[in-house]
């Protein structure tokens, strides 16, 4: 625990078991940690990560061993492969038994180290000191990812030995971009005809957003995000493109058709595959990032620049002044999605079109609110279509691409900026998957808004069948009444039943979260007949643009 605290934890998510009673005890007596006891342990992940996210520190969530360390997995691999510091620390069985088959023993270490950076097994308590450092530092360093940490049941019951002290928590400070980098990166921008910056997740978390904005108008070029990178070049921007990512070709990508050099700021390979902006191999990659790009195909380096991300981006703009040619025309491509957006505000169908539903989202939530939208269709029409002012203000895991972890996550959120709205935009699918959370923001009084697009399928699933295999079949379920089943929560319920009834129930359940920490749901049926409207449409248009 003292260790814990010497990192600036705030907070451990998780449920206790026999095994670790004793830290669960400790951290109550904790004056600068929170417990904040879940309901599953998946959910307890999501928490930590979520934390990860917004904070840059590592997130933790803790468990008993076997079953509850296993529950604890899908966070943990979410967090490492969404470049989130997170730790996890889970029970063991005792040494004293470990050697041989035993009541509850799974090698948890071996099931941990592929989606973490680190795992390990704690051998003794003087040991603790050490390895929570080592874990922390981990977690944290570029590329941040999850660590993991097993403590036997018989070390846990030891009595600390004298003169175990936890170890000073520093930090690992990023370096100025090399001055020859810079310049071979110059000269490739000199020959440029059509070159064009891509934001990713790593911008955000090195906050490069201000530099990012003086470099594309120094420059004059377009600016297009990652699905994470959304909101750290803002939407508002005359050089924004919008996000990229999405299935098809998208407004955005018409922007990279051209494009001869992509000047990739931050991006990370797992946050989309590169074929999407360099389908034809033609294009130069600068990858300006704190760490080396991975290999691919499609993403041939010309020129590596590790460092601040800020300081690189005022670097290259020293050394080439601009402005620049480019050929993607920006204002068209923010014109037709202001134009679709408008189109859905305007539209009073029921149940709704989804491009009503952001639009009211938009509407209702304040320019630093934080929204959270899950995997699913529900993702696709938010991270291509949700306008994002501000970094981390539109949370969606792309990475890992899972189900269920935004209901979860918007609880971490509130927690981390108490002052801000909070949403979190979840398919009916996903929603019941963590829907059992409601309890514990009902019982710490989390504020927590829920919007559920409530389709009755798998919807993204059914879209993609529809799409490839011309039927669906499979991912058609029933619902329980969302109403009856918020307020055995003891939460808010609402029940959208016309188009102009979802904008109010947002407003009235954002109020009641900020004025009384309470919970709503908002049921509201959406008309997914658009996905393959959607597909269609960007199938048929041409570009470029
Ligand atoms: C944990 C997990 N299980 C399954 C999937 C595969 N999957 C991706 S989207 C999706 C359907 C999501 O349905 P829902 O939450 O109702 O949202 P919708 O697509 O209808 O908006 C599924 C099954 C996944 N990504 N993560």
């Amino acid at each position: 625990m003292a260790c814990l605290e010497a990192e600036g934890v705030e907070f451990v998510f998780g449920i206790p078991g026999e095994e670790n009673i004793r830290l669960v005890d400790a951290l109550d007596r904790s004056e600068g940690i929170r417990y904040i006891l879940t309901r599953h342990e998946q959910a307890a992940s999501f928490m930590a990560e979520i934390y990860g996210r917004l904070t840059g520190a590592a997130g933790v969530c803790s468990a008993t061993l076997g079953p509850g360390a296993i529950n604890l997995q899908l966070g943990v691999a979410d967090a490492t492969t969404n470049s989130t510091p997170l730790v996890a620390l889970t029970a063991q069985v005792g040494l004293n038994r470990i050697y041989k088959e035993t009541h509850q023993v799974v090698d948890l270490v071996s099931m941990f180290a592929p989606i973490t950076k680190a795992a390990d097994l704690v051998p003794s308590a003087a040991a603790v000191p050490e390895m929570v450092r080592r874990a922390f530092k981990v977690a944290q360093t570029e590329r941040p990812g999850a660590t993991y940490l097993a403590v036997p049941e018989d070390v846990e019951k030891t009595e600390v030995p004298d003169g175990v002290v936890p170890l000073f928590a520093s930090r690992v400070y990023p370096e100025e971009p090399s001055r020859s980098q810079i310049e071979r990166a110059a000269q490739v921008l000199s020959g440029a005809r059509a070159p064009i910056l891509l934001a990713g997740h790593g911008a955000v978390r090195c906050d490069a957003s201000a530099a990012l904005v003086e470099l594309a108008e120094q420059w004059d070029i377009p600016v297009a995000t990652t699905f994470h990178g959304k909101g750290v070049f803002p939407d508002d921007h005359p050089n924004a493109l919008g996000a990229v990512g999405f299935m098809r070709h998208d407004y955005a990508n018409f922007g990279f058709d051209k494009a001869d050099v992509i000047v990739a700021v931050g991006y990370e390979l797992q946050e989309f595959d590169p074929v999407k902006i360099n389908p034809d191999n033609n294009a130069q990659i600068i990858h300006v990032h704190r760490f080396p790009a991975e290999v691919d195909e499609h993403y041939p380096v010309a020129v590596g620049i590790e460092g601040d991300l800020s300081r690189t981006l005022r670097a290259l703009g020293e050394a080439v002044p601009g402005p620049l040619k480019h050929e993607a025309r920006t204002a068209k491509t923010r014109e037709l999605l202001a134009e679709e957006l408008e189109r859905g505000r305007a539209d009073d169908r029921f149940p709704l079109a989804p491009q009503r539903v952001v639009a009211d989202i938009r509407s209702a939530v304040e320019h630093e609110g934080i929204v959270l939208a899950d995997t699913g269709a529900v993702k696709m029409w938010m991270a291509r279509l949700y306008p994002t002012y501000a970094p981390n203000t539109c949370l969606l895991s792309n990475g890992l691409s899972t189900m269920g972890f935004a209901l979860p996550g918007a609880l971490a959120a509130a927690l981390v900026h108490p002052d801000r709205q909070v949403l979190a935009a979840v398919g009916d699918g996903a929603f019941l998957m963590h829907v059992q959370e409601l309890e514990t923001a009902v019982r710490e009084r989390i504020p927590l808004t829920v919007l559920v697009w409530v389709d009755d399928s798998y919807g993204l699933i059914e879209w993609k069948m529809d799409m490839e295999l011309g039927h669906h079949n499979n991912v058609r379920f029933g619902n329980p009444d969302f109403v009856k089943l918020a307020e055995s929560f003891g939460a808010r319920g609402y029940a959208v039943g016309a188009a102009d009834q979802l904008l109010p129930a947002l407003n009235e359940a954002l109020d009641h979260a900020r004025n009384e920490q309470g919970v709503s749901v908002i049921a509201c049926p959406v008309d997914y007949s658009e996905n393959l409207r959607l597909t269609d449409r960007l199938g048929d248009l041409q570009g470029p643009f």
